[in-house]
């Protein structure tokens, strides 16, 4: 247990936890705490709705929720705290995404979600700690110092195909 800001992950189903997995890598990089568990608004609203109200009286500031098909877990999640809520569409069923990243983008005015791309779970992972680092300049520090090794990676990428005629 810690007193540091955290993030909860959740989930509809265990054949989310893959590809949500890599939120939790990116939290674990930059050393920000987070819970990884599974609800669902269909199959469990219960369940959803005891963990994010506890999550919230806990300490969790941001909430990443990914989902497939009729992916209404992010917005549920949204409806029962005032955090920010990021959703993950995930690519499952006939649509392949499509359906969830549209479910998840076309909340009513009033209750938002933040949606990243469809398995756009690392970036999910990002932008809670970036959210977290609005307040912690060490936090900040270290995603700046990410941005500087991604840049000097794709000067490195450039110098492996790079070249000129004139
Ligand atoms: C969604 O249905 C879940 O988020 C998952 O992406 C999809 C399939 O769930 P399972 O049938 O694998 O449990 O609610």
């Amino acid at each position: 247990m810690t007193n540091k800001p955290w993030v909860l992950i959740i989930m509809g189903s265990d054949s989310d936890a893959e590809t949500m997995s890599h939120a939790a890598a990116a939290l674990d990089e930059f050393g920000v705490p987070y819970e990884f568990t599974v609800a669902s608004a269909h199959r469990s609203p219960e369940r959803a709705r005891q963990i994010v109200t506890e999550s919230e009286a806990n300490g969790a500031v941001v909430f990443i929720a990914g989902a497939g098909m009729a992916a209404h877990l992010p917005g549920v999640v949204a409806s029962l705290t005032a955090r920010p809520v990021i959703g993950v569409p995930l690519a499952s069923g006939a649509l392949q995404g499509v359906d969830a990243l549209y479910a998840i983008v076309q909340m009513p005015p009033g209750i938002p979600v933040a949606s990243v791309a469809i398995g756009g779970a690392r970036n999910a992972g990002i932008l809670a700690a970036q959210i977290i680092a609005t307040s912690d300049p060490a936090l900040a520090a270290r995603i700046r110092e990410q941005r500087q090794s991604m840049a000097a990676a794709v000067t490195a990428k450039s110098k492996k195909v790079e070249k000129s005629t004139r």
